[in-house]
């Protein structure tokens, strides 16, 4: 069997010489233009970036290569009595862009467990923060705490040939992937369980073995983590975390560095911290009411005292979407199936029917409709996962898989240091004038 790094090495030729050829011929060809108010609104809809990994059309949702998430759910192959596709398969979907064999799971599956041993000092360094730190900041410090471990880093002091830059970025991209369960489930036993930390189980696959470490020995826990951890690995890349990674990288800073600025981002209320906010507004909700049973009119009620004083309705939006996430749907489905009379899934879907009209009638939200983060944390409560401060590092475990497979394919096609042209409002006006 060939090895998943001789498969993208040779995928990532016949790209490169394909986009050369596209460039020698299309280099010059306008695709849209740029409007000023863009300038200033966060970008929304300018074309500037190329991922081969993943697109995201705002009213279908995410593909990744190509497959929409139930496609990806019914053809990613999965473990032993399981029904929820391995996120590991996903990886190499998107790394090589095909669905990989039983066996080619298997394989990167191994490789996962053979790098996914974390140096004692990576705890040390945790340790020294206060147990009281956000898990995400103690993820980001493990995660930096790793970065002597890259092999990019030291091939580079050495001098490395810029032709070879790619394959120390793919190793190190594996390995920092192999530990991410580790360093997850030792803040979570850190914080939350007393420091009493589970050793992993190496007949696990990669998501069923982050819920062994955390402490879940449910096959339904097993199974949510396979799905969640496939479906928040990338959503184009645009969006925060991934543009972040990308463009650190873009500096030929390492996986290490560039994953971990890439998770300062998703650590924002408005990216990947939102699947905290929902499970905290939703608690403070049935406090508030006085019910874990509120009616529509009650949940109407709280989201209109939400808006009125300022806050957005956590969950609901997004920049570029403007339907409902299909990973939401996705989840929605493994709850039908697993949990259909659980009191918190049920709020989460009676919000679901409230919120939308009461957002569009704002005039102002351009999606009212639920994103990725709107679900998450009730499926993670129903399984006594209720610590919610902890739900963006589970997002950012996933999203690892996106985000270096992008900075793999970045550095083999050779992608130049990122610097796009910034203006002031004075030198806009005189462009403007000029026209
Ligand atoms: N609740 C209240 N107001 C909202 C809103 C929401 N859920 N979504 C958008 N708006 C508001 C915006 O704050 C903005 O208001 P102002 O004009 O007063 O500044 C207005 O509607 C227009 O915004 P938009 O163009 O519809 O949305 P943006 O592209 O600017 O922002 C997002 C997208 C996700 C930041 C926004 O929808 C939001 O804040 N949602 C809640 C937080 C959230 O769920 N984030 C997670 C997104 C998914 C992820 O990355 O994980």
């Amino acid at each position: 069997m060939e090895t998943i790094k001789q498969k993208f090495h040779a995928i990532a030729e016949s790209k490169s010489a394909e986009i050369k050829e596209f460039i020698k011929i299309y280099g010059d060809t306008t695709i849209e233009e740029i409007k000023v108010s863009q300038l200033y609104q966060g970008m929304r809809g300018m074309t500037a970036l190329v991922s081969e990994i993943s697109l995201l059309d705002a009213n279908e949702g995410i593909r990744f290569r190509g497959f929409t998430i139930p496609e990806l759910v019914e053809k990613l192959p999965k473990a032993p009595n399981s029904t929820q596709p391995l996120p590991e398969a996903l990886f190499y979907l998107l790394l090589v862009g095909e669905i990989p064999t039983v066996e080619e799971t298997e394989y990167v599956s191994n490789l996962f467990k053979e790098r996914s041993a974390i140096p004692q000092y990576v705890f040390n360094a945790i340790e020294a923060l206060p147990v009281a730190s956000h898990p995400m900041t103690q993820f980001v410090v493990g995660i930096m705490a790793l970065q002597t471990e890259s092999k990019f880093a030291a091939a580079y002091s050495k001098g490395i040939n810029k032709k070879e830059y790619w394959d120390p970025i793919f190793e190190d991209s594996l390995d920092l992937i192999a530990k991410l369960p580790r360093l997850a489930a030792y803040i979570y036993r850190r914080k939350y369980k007393n420091n009493e930390q589970i050793e992993a189980d190496p007949s696990l696959d990669w998501a069923a073995n982050l819920a062994h470490m955390l402490g879940y020995e449910d096959h339904g826990f097993q199974e949510l983590m396979r799905l969640y951890l496939t479906i928040h690995a990338d959503h184009e890349a645009g969006n925060v975390s991934a543009h972040t990674t990308h463009l650190v990288g873009s500096a030929l800073s390492d996986p290490y560095l560039s994953f971990a600025a890439g998770m300062n981002g998703l650590a924002g209320p408005l990216h990947g911290l939102a699947n905290q906010e929902v499970i905290k507004w939703i608690f403070e909700m049935i406090e508030k009411i006085g019910t874990d049973e509120p009616t529509a009119d009650q949940i109407s009620q709280y989201v209109k005292d939400t808006l009125a004083s300022g806050k957005v309705v956590p969950g609901y939006g997004h920049a570029v979407l403007r339907k409902t996430d299909p990973r939401f749907t996705a989840q929605q489905e493994f709850g039908k199936h697993i949990m259909p009379n659980d009191k918190l899934v049920n709020i989460v879907w009676k919000i679901y029917e409230v919120v939308p009209p009461i957002l569009e009638a704002t005039g102002k939200v351009k999606n009212p409709w639920p994103n990725v983060d709107a679900h998450s944390g009730a499926l993670l409560v129903h399984y006594g996962m209720k610590e919610y401060e902890f739900y963006t590092v589970l997002f950012g475990v996933s999203r690892a898989l996106g985000v270096l497979s992008n900075l793999c394919w970045n550095r083999i096609l050779g992608m130049p240091l990122e610097r796009p042209k910034s203006m002031t409002t004075d030198a806009l006006k005189e462009i403007v004038n000029e026209k």
